[in-house]
């Protein structure tokens, strides 16, 4: 198989790269990073190299480029078959295409007042009633993906699936601003936090120098 090039931002602000690059990781593909500091001249002359979009992520695999962090899962889904990226069953499956589909599309407010940024602790973030709301509606997926479909595991639908991959960074959203959630849902927080493949992540957003300010909010 071609090798493949995962095309990311910043580890402490890109969440959307996040999402691909744990995806990958959990698929055990060789893979080269290319890492392009968000918020730069560089980053918006370089980007447009690799992406029609101008955003990252962005997979290569031989010719081939796709873009935007979904297609990539869905692209790692099907090269990958063994990796069960999805649920089996077809209904659990439609469920969990239903909770990434919105993750993907929405939460406006979660992204606007609390900016992914995986190094910081001890933020808050100005609490809006449109705030309040997405947040008890990421509380209320996880809840009942666990209670319902993660009985073989600790992720939303048992094991591992592109769903986790879709909520992790919110999860380490929520640790960043401090969210109190109740036990169900602050067990999928740790066990987020503790995927080794996310305190890799971590660490390495912790090498990082550049600070991007927008995104370094809540002090
Ligand atoms: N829908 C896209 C969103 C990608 C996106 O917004 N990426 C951000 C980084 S997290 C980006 O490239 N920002 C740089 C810019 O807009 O200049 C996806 O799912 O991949």
């Amino acid at each position: 198989m071609d090798k493949f090039e995962l095309v990311i931002g910043n580890k402490a602000y890109s969440s959307w790269s996040l999402r691909a690059w744990l995806v990958l990781r959990h698929v055990s593909a060789p893979f080269t990073e290319t890492r392009l500091a968000m918020d730069t001249p560089e980053f918006k002359s370089r980007v447009r190299e690799y992406s029609p979009t101008g955003k990252v992520p962005l997979l290569k695999h031989g010719n081939l480029t796709v873009w935007d962090s979904i297609s990539i899962c869905e692209y790692l889904a099907e090269r990958f078959p063994a990796a069960r990226l999805w649920p089996d069953d077809a209904e659990t499956r439609a469920a969990a295409r239903c909770v990434s589909a919105e993750m993907h599309a929405g939460f406006m407010a979660i992204r606007k007042s609390m900016p992914f940024n995986c190094r910081a602790t001890d933020r808050h973030a100005p609490v809006s009633p449109e705030l309040e709301a997405e947040i008890a509606r990421v509380a209320e997926i996880w809840r009942n993906c666990r209670q319902q479909y993660g009985q073989t595991g600790p992720w939303l639908f048992g094991r591992f699936s592109i769903a986790d991959a879709m909520y992790i960074p919110v999860a380490l959203r929520f640790m960043t601003y401090g969210v109190s959630l109740g036990r169900t849902e602050q067990a999928y927080v740790d066990t987020a936090r503790a995927l080794p493949a996310m305190q890799e992540w971590i660490a390495a957003a912790k090498e990082e120098e550049e600070v991007i300010p927008t995104s370094e909010v809540g002090l």
